[in-house]
C-alpha cells in the first residue's frame, strides 16, 4: 500500500539524498553518496526520474576524460534502472565566485562565466532528455540597497534569459526554462523572491512561451504566503512547468523537511490542486533529510516524502467523491464562481437595472467551516 509507481512521477534532485549534512554551524555528518548508488536506491523505491546541477555529476574542475566517464556511467545506470531525467539545473552558488550571485552579479565577467556554465550543462541536459531547465538564483540578490541597482539586475536577468531561450531554439531543443522563487538565503534578500515577482518578470522576455516558474512549497512560505493559491495562480497563467514539494513550518530559514511533514493541511489541498488540475509534470522532491539521519534514515526520508503524496492523494479523491462534501460546497456556493459575473448576451444595463436587497444577502452564510472540517476529517482519517 501507497507504493510509489514510475506513472506517479516522483523525482528527486541527486543533492537531496547526497545532501551530507553541512550547515551554517555544523559539518557534514554524511559520506559522499555516489550517483550510482543514488539512482539505484531511488529506483528501487519506485521514483520516476532524477535531476541534477551540473556540479553533482562532475565536481566543478575536472579534465574532459573524466567529465566523459561521470556522465557515461551515469547514462549506465539510467539506463540499467529506466529513470528518466526530466529536468536539470545549474549550480550558480557554491563556488566563491557567486557570492554576489552568477546571472546578476556585478562583475561582468561572473555572468559572462555563469551564462557559459549554464550552456554547457544545457547541452548535456538535453542529450539526456530534460524538457525543463531549472534556475534558481539563490545567490542573486543584495543585503544592502545601496550595493545594487535593482533596474540594471533586472535588465541583466531578461538580457540572460534572452539569449538562453535564442540558444535553446537555435540548438532546436525541446526545452523550457522554470525559475525558481525564493525570498531569501542565502542573500538577504534573493532577486524574483516569490512566483508572483516570477509571474511579472516573465511577461517582459522575448519569448516568454519558454519560461515559467518552478515553485518550491516551503519557499512561498517562508514568505509567509499560501503555497496552494501560489501554485494555482501559476496553472492559472499556464505557468506551472515544475514543482519542487517539501515542508516547512512557519516563516524562519528554509527547512526542506520532507514532504507532508510541515503544513499538513495545505499539503492536503496543494495535492489536491495538483491532481484535479490536470498537472502532468514531474513531482519532484527538493528536501534536505535531517542531520540527525544516517543514511538509512536519509531513505526512510525520501520514502516518506512519497508515501505522504499518495496519502494526500486518496484522502483528497475520498474527500472529492463523498456526497456530503459536494452537499456542503453546494452550500458554500463554489460551483457559482465558476459562472461568468456578465452573461453571456447580457449588457450593463442589465446589471444596473437590478437591484440587490442589501439586508438579506448581508445576512448570508457561506459555511466554509462545515466544508473545511470536512477536509480535516478525511485528512484525519474519521471519514
Ligand atoms: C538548492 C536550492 C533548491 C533548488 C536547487 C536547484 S539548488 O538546493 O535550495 O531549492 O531547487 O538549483
Ligand atoms: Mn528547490
Ligand atoms: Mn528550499
Amino acid at each position: 500500500d501507497y507504493q510509489p509507481v514510475r506513472d506517479d512521477k516522483f523525482t528527486f534532485g541527486l543533492w537531496t539524498v547526497g545532501w551530507q549534512g553541512v550547515n551554517t554551524f555544523g559539518e557534514p555528518v554524511r559520506p559522499v553518496l555516489d550517483t550510482v548508488e543514488a539512482v539505484r536506491r531511488l529506483s528501487d523505491l519506485g521514483a520516476y526520474g532524477v535531476t541534477f546541477h551540473d556540479d553533482d555529476l562532475v565536481p566543478p574542475g575536472s579534465d574532459a576524460d573524466t567529465r566523459r566517464q561521470l556522465v557515461k556511467r551515469f547514462q549506465g545506470v539510467l539506463e540499467e534502472t529506466g529513470l528518466a531525467v526530466p529536468m536539470a539545473t545549474t549550480n550558480l552558488f557554491s563556488h566563491p565566485v557567486f557570492r554576489d550571485g552568477g546571472f546578476t552579479s556585478n562583475s561582468r565577467d561572473v555572468r559572462r562565466y555563469a551564462i557559459r556554465k549554464v550552456l554547457r550543462n544545457i547541452d548535456l541536459a538535453a542529450e539526456l532528455g530534460a524538457q525543463t531547465y531549472v534556475c534558481w538564483n539563490g545567490q542573486d540578490g543584495a543585503e544592502t540597497e545601496a550595493g545594487k541597482n535593482d533596474h540594471a539586475q533586472l535588465d541583466r536577468l531578461r538580457e540572460t534569459f534572452n539569449i538562453l531561450s535564442e540558444y535553446v531554439r537555435e540548438q532546436g531543443y525541446d526545452m523550457r526554462f522554470a525559475l525558481e522563487p525564493k525570498p531569501n538565503e542565502p542573500r538577504g534578500d534573493v532577486l524574483l523572491p516569490t512566483v508572483g515577482h516570477a509571474l511579472a518578470f516573465i511577461n517582459e522576455l522575448d519569448h516568454p512561451e519558454m519560461v515559467g516558474v518552478n515553485p518550491e512549497v516551503g519557499h512561498e512560505q517562508m514568505a509567509g504566503l499560501n503555497f496552494a493559491h501560489g501554485v494555482a495562480q501559476a496553472l492559472w497563467h499556464d505557468k506551472l512547468y515544475h514543482i519542487d514539494l517539501n515542508g516547512q513550518r512557519s516563516i524562519k530559514y528554509d527547512q526542506d523537511l520532507r514532504f507532508g511533514a510541515g503544513d499538513v493541511k495545505e499539503a492536503f489541498f496543494l495535492v489536491d490542486l495538483l491532481e484535479n488540475a490536470g498537472y502532468t509534470g514531474s513531482r519532484q522532491f527538493d528536501f534536505k533529510p535531517p542531520r540527525t539521519e544516517d543514511m538509512d534514515g536519509v531513505w526512510a526520508s525520501a520514502e516518506g516524502c512519497m508515501r505522504n503524496y499518495l496519502i494526500m492523494r486518496e484522502k483528497a479523491k475520498a474527500f472529492r467523491a463523498d456526497p456530503e462534501v459536494q452537499a456542503a460546497l453546494e452550500a458554500s456556493r463554489v460551483g457559482e464562481l465558476s459562472v461568468p459575473t456578465l452573461g453571456d448576451g447580457e449588457s450593463l444595463a442589465d446589471l444596473r437595472s437590478e437591484q440587490l436587497d442589501l439586508d438579506s444577502v448581508g445576512e448570508r452564510g457561506y459555511h466554509f467551516e462545515r466544508l473545511d472540517q470536512l477536509a480535516l476529517d478525511h485528512l484525519m482519517g474519521v471519514r
